[in-house]
């Protein structure tokens, strides 16, 4: 096991990742911006460096500051949390020749999937279904109109280096594809050096159901069930829950079973999530995020396991804590992502927390990186806090849900709690009918 630990992250994350450290017996070291000086995790982290000023790319993206904060402490290994340098597969290959642990994947798988259309082949190569297109990227508009008439449309045309969203062009007619084509490639030049395209049937009512799996990286690998991920707002997540209510149990571990026996063969180390879009009873991969995520806490209050816990070990080259046999689903569990932004129009809301007082009771949990009297800076993204809810069903973690909301006071900033007020006493959020445009539909009905 390590015996110091730097995490390479702030917020709500980089505490989170701390509570693992802690109750693992390992140091931590935290790394923080000069925007960041008065940060919980600083505060509570057994030893702190500050790296930068506060732009990410001369703090918390900055490979040899972070390096030097290693070697300054002595660290054995870096978490990454999420964002920033977490599914960066240069970093990881740097800590790799620096015999500095990264807890998370190899370099090379981060690099597969970092690759959509690597990423997809290596899916199909690996028996998981994916979306129906074309095999590979598609080098001009002749062979894009050739593939789009062969399977129909609509389609969607995707940026290789793409992900999140960013990128994308839907072509609903054969007139619209010329002008789908050029802008996905031109765009996809801009955002990423890279204008490699592939085209997609365009799925018109998906849900967004991910995968969380986790593999040993000897060719052992288990799945946690999925969680619903539908309730995005700009390709930003809203709410997630797990189980999704849209599966039953012979579903989840079919898809299940195929992603963990995909990650076997795969030799897949550390936690990873498998998103998939989930139509008329069908799964359709998408994407492979190899990190830790923001929901994963959902999982957690279903399985009652620390996944946090689970990467560390697996890094440190121990075994999965448990077998697939061993993991019981329990419950139902919702997550709210409270950001520091204004709940109509989501523009941030940086500044001074004058009042914090968050929910408490049976089932509740409140990840968050602040405190009263802490200030939130303008420099980053505007998550402070996570509320996440467990019940023994549904119906009670939307009531435990409907209470703490009620109960949770932040003063001094605005934040989307008023949102999540509204969606949870909504009758189709009550009723789990949601698909991805859910939500971006509901805002602009309510609009005005
Ligand atoms: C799609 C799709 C429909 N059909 N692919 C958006 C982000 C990226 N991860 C994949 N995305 C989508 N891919 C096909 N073939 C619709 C989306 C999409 C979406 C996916 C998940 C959650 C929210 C979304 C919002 C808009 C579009």
């Amino acid at each position: 096991m390590f015996d110091k630990v730097l995490i390479a992250n702030r917020g709500e994350i980089a505490l989170r990742i701390q509570r693992a450290c802690k109750e693992l017996g390992i140091a931590t070291v935290a790394v923080h911006s000069t925007a960041d000086a008065d940060a919980m995790h600083v505060r509570l982290a057994d030893e702190s460096v500050c790296i930068g000023p506060p732009p990410a790319s001369e703090s918390y993206l900055n490979i040899p500051r972070l390096l030097a904060a290693c070697e300054i402490t002595g660290a054995d290994a870096i978490h990454p949390g999420y964002g920033f340098l977490s599914e960066n597969a240069r970093f990881a290959e740097i800590l790799e020749e620096h015999d500095i642990t990264f807890i998370g994947p190899t370099s090379e798988h981060i690099r597969i999937m970092g690759d959509k259309i690597e990423a997809k082949e290596t899916a199909k190569r690996l028996g998981i279904p994916v979306v129906p297109g074309s095999d590979g990227g598609v080098p001009n508009e002749v062979e894009a109109q050739r593939i789009a008439k062969s399977m129909g449309f609509p389609v969607l045309i995707k940026a290789a280096a793409g992900g999140g969203g960013r990128g994308m062009k839907v072509a609903r007619s054969e007139e619209d594809l010329e002008m789908a084509f050029r802008t996905a490639r031109a765009e996809a030049k801009a955002a990423f050096g890279d204008d490699s395209v592939y085209i997609e049937k365009y799925l018109t009512h998906p849900r967004h159901i991910e995968i969380q799996v986790f593999g040993d990286g000897k060719g052992n690998a288990i799945h946690l069930g999925e969680r619903d991920c539908s309730l995005q707002r700009r390709h930003q997540k809203i709410l997630e829950e797990a189980p999704s209510p849209a599966l039953n149990a012979e579903q989840r571990k079919k898809i299940g079973t195929t992603v963990a026996n995909a990650m076997k063969k795969l030799k897949y180390r550390g936690a990873g999530t498998v998103e998939f879009l989930y139509e008329d009873g069908e799964f359709y991969f998408i994407e492979m995020n190899t990190r830790l995520q923001v929901e994963h806490p959902v999982t957690e209050m279903i399985t009652g396991l620390d996944l946090v816990l689970e990467q560390i070990r697996i890094a440190s080259g121990g075994s999965l804590s448990v077998t697939q046999e061993e993991v019981n689903f329990s419950g139902h569990a919702i997550e709210c992502r409270i950001n520091a932004e204004n709940p109509k129009n989501f523009r941030p809301s940086p500044g001074k927390i004058t009042y914090w007082h968050p929910p408490g009771g049976l089932g509740v949990r409140v990840d968050s990186g602040v405190y009263q009297g802490y200030r939130i800076p303008p420099n980053y993204d505007s998550l402070i806090g996570k509320l996440i809810v467990h019940g023994k069903n549904r119906n009670e973690c939307l009531m435990r849900l409907r209470r703490c909301l009620s109960e949770f006071v932040i003063d001094g900033i605005e934040t989307t709690i008023p949102l999540f007020t509204e969606l949870c006493r909504h009758p189709d959020i009550a009723n789990g009918l949601y698909d991805i445009h859910w939500l971006e539909r509901y805002l602009s009905q309510s609009e005005g």
